[in-house]
């Protein structure tokens, strides 16, 4: 992907919803004179250009030579307010296809350039409008698949985690204060070296570990996990497929090998956004293109966090289960290290006269929905206890890889400052490693940044953010 280059001087635009047909479509600009630059294709140019921040403006895009584009509403925001902290202008529009296209057309002719991936919320970082904690969230509220992770990247977007952030590099900054007169006064003054507080670093070091540990359970809530459902064929795979997306999405029938290749659909568990698979039953395939479909299902499973293994209870289970299970159990039993997927196995058709479930199994009827919120929650918890890391208290986590990895630099610098300063290392040693600690904290909320830094930042980003 080539690295796009941004400069902060000049008019932007971009459309800022889906490009399809709908109510209302919103085109957003930002940047020095995108206020006269609208207004040059506006019918109200004057009310447009008198027209205070925080207002809206009624009127019609016109074409250069005066003809209608379209009727629209303008929000207009003056610097330094505003998303961007810029002259900008939101214009809604129909939600035409075509429309959408001409408006914005237009706006490139009277001098706005097309905006690069989150040109909007770099500006709103360059101006001060929010530090780089709160910018990263705004990608990650946008993108969140269920409630729970929307409302963890909102946390950070109101500017818990900068907060945090904050107290914990105030606390490193004394230290590295008191230090630094030390170090100014001590070629006049033969006095002793100060004592740093090592309780205090020590139990800042400790937040700051605790704060990066959130990250594996941030992530599952952002990215998800891979559940695929394995058995054998006529297990009722298809059917609890159906049964937890409460939709007829896969083709259930008492054919064996009816499901040939895998099928994917997405799900909220506890408020993990889940990749459920439905995938071709594990059996001795009776054509080529059966095999194809185990073959991928087989990729799918092994690719999988977790796998749903449904035995038909009515036909017991057989070799090919005892084998399945055996090579997913085993080693984890022995070794309690988890080898590939964890495997949940369900004793399914219990409606009908089925001998008890094995040890371990959990018993479900899919055709009549028993057992399965049992299921569900086991499914849950297996996913959260399979994310490394914990949950914070207040619910400020951070997601985010550049801001854990920062959070660990930090961590480690101060690691280093304590056991220096333990083994009576001279102070002049110490205080490179607290001001380490200090400037990564400073780059996780983009005090200190750099160009390449914040490129990687907002290239991730959709465009129109
Ligand atoms: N009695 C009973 N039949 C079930 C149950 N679950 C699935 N079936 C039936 O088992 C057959 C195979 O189901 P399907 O979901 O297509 O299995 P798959 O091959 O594993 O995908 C169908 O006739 C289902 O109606 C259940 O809990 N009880
Ligand atoms: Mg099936």
């Amino acid at each position: 992907m080539p690295t796009p280059t941004y400069s902060l001087d000049d008019a932007i635009v971009a459309l800022a919803t889906p490009l399809a047909e709908s109510a209302l479509a919103v085109i957003r600009t930002s940047g020095p004179g995108s206020i006269e630059l609208v207004a040059s294709a506006f019918s109200r140019f004057s009310a447009l250009k008198a027209a205070s921040g925080n207002t809206l403006v009624h009127g019609f895009i016109l074409a250069a030579d005066g003809g209608l584009i379209d009727e629209v509403v303008l929000g207009v925001y003056r610097a330094p307010h505003g998303y961007t902290g810029e002259d900008s202008i939101e214009v809604f529009c129909h939600g035409s296809i075509p429309g959408v296209g001409r408006v914005i057309e237009r706006l490139l002719e009277v001098g706005f350039r097309r905006a690069k991936p989150g040109e909007f919320t770099l500006r709103a970082f360059a101006n001060g409008r929010m530090d780089l904690t709160r910018a990263e969230a705004v990608s990650e509220v946008i993108a969140a698949h269920t409630e729970e992770s929307r409302m963890l990247a909102l946390r950070r977007l109101s500017g818990a985690l900068a907060d945090r952030v904050g107290e914990l590099k105030s606390g490193i900054l004394a230290a590295l204060a008191a230090v630094e007169v030390q170090l100014d006064y001590a070629e006049d003054d033969a006095a002793e070296d100060i004592e740093l507080d090592i309780a205090g670093l020590g139990s800042i070091e400790r937040s700051l570990r605790a704060l990066a540990s959130t990250a594996g359970r941030a992530r599952l809530f952002r990215d998800g996990a891979r559940v695929a459902i394995a058995g054998r064929t006529n297990a009722g795979k298809s059917s609890l497929f159906n049964l937890l997306l409460r939709e007829d999405r896969s083709i259930v029938s008492d054919v064996h090998g009816t499901t040939r290749d895998y099928i994917e659909e997405w799900l909220d568990v506890a408020g993990v956004p889940v990749s459920l698979f439905d995938t071709a039953g594990l059996r001795e395939p009776g054509d080529r293109v059966e095999a194809a479909g185990i073959e991928r299902s087989g990729r799918v499973i092994g690719s999988a966090a977790v796998v749903l293994y449904l035995v038909d209870a009515t036909g017991g289970l057989d070799d090919g289960d005892r084998d399945f299970l055996a090579s997913h159990c085993d080693y984890t039993a022995k070794t309690g290290v988890a080898a590939g997927p964890v495997v949940i196995p369900i004793w399914n058709k219990v409606d009908r006269e089925v001998p008890a479930s094995p040890p371990g199994f959990i018993p479900v009827s899919v055709k009549k929905g028993e057992g399965v919120d049992h299921l569900l929650s086991v499914l849950g918890s297996v996913l959260l206890e399979g994310s490394a890391g914990g949950s914070s208290a207040d619910g400020v986590t951070v997601a985010s890889e550049r801001q854990q990895a920062l959070l660990e630099r930090a961590a480690d610098s101060l690691a280093s400052a304590i056991a220096s300063h333990r083994a009576g290392e001279p102070l002049d040693l110490v205080a490179p490693d607290l001001r380490d600690a200090v400037d990564a904290l400073g780059e996780m909320t983009g005090e200190v940044s750099t160009a390449d830094m914040l490129e990687e930042i907002f290239s991730r980003f959709c465009v129109g953010k």
